[in-house]
């Protein structure tokens, strides 16, 4: 489980990628007032702005539901721990539509710790406890300037929420046509690119499919294989998970269902981190 570890301490550079960013068809948005009124009432993919300039998240509304987490026995390529089970929402929440940013991170912590520096391009060189920080550090930051409402709480998303949101309803190994989706090996010419300037998936979220990898809140650990509901990983655990691929890889660790897991402290070019904001229990 640590074998992608040598990745992340190898250096890339990336300088001078400008992208034109790809509309989402179909889906409505809604001003953030109702959403906050009744957001269980919002159909998968609505759109939600928060903020304006480098304090703007877009966000789309992930609905309650149920979905089968990980690959079935048939998937080309998998991976053992894939283990498939039936994971239950009981509440819907809302993901950024994209992997936090360089300028959405300088926003709030006034540092860019970023290698390959671009505001537009994912942060990079976050440790996980450095991405929880900044979500608690947002989760304020917004309350006081009045942009969520008390109760309202920016996080890592679960492992359990980052594929189900990734999927999208579906349950192939990728969300749609990776290669248009995606930034990786074979088209990103190992460089960094801007968020959202591949196509989403049918919620309207992009780049899940690879540009950066992108934390996860749960411990590393075996699947349950019964139904579970609202699941948050193991109590307790040596490695930090984390999803998606990312530029320097191929379609195998694109995949909806691969995990990846390493320990909180390490820091690489081409892991960051996407935020959800979850609506009071
Ligand atoms: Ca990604």
């Amino acid at each position: 489980m640590v074998r992608w570890i040598g990745w992340l301490l190898v250096g890339v550079l990336s300088w001078g990628f400008s992208g034109q960013a790809q509309a989402v068809m179909g889906l409505p948005e809604v001003a953030a007032a109702a959403a906050w009124k009744d957001p269980h009432a919002l159909v998968a993919g609505t759109l939600v702005v928060v903020g304006s300039g480098p304090h703007r998240w877009g966000l789309r509304w992930v609905p309650a539901g149920r979905f089968q987490m990980g690959s079935p026995a048939d998937e080309p390529n998998r991976d053992k721990d894939e283990v498939p089970h039936e994971v239950v929402f009981r509440r819907g929440f809302f993901m950024a539509e994209t992997e936090c940013t360089q300028a959405q991170w300088q926003a709030i912590l006034t540092n860019n710790p970023s290698r390959g520096k671009a505001p537009d391009q994912p942060v990079n060189q976050v440790s996980w406890h450095d991405a929880n920080d900044f979500c608690r550090r947002l989760t304020q930051t917004h309350r006081a300037q009045g942009l969520i409402p008390e109760g309202w709480e920016w996080s890592l998303p679960t492992e359990a929420q980052w594929e189900y949101a990734c999927r999208a309803g579906t349950s192939g190994p990728f969300a749609g046509d990776l290669a248009e989706m995606a930034w990786i090996e074979s088209n990103s010419e190992g460089k960094a690119h801007a968020v959202k300037t591949r196509k989403p998936n049918a919620w309207g979220l992009h780049d899940l499919h690879g540009n950066a990898w992108e934390w996860c809140r749960d411990w590393y650990g075996a699947y349950p294989t019964n139904s579970v509901q609202d699941p948050t990983g193991p109590s307790a655990g040596t490695f930090r998970t984390y999803r998606g691929g990312s530029r320097i890889y191929g379609a195998r660790r694109a995949r909806s269902a691969i995990r990846g897991a390493m320990t909180p402290e390490l820091k690489g070019d081409y892991l960051g981190f996407r935020a959800v904001l979850l609506p009071p229990r």
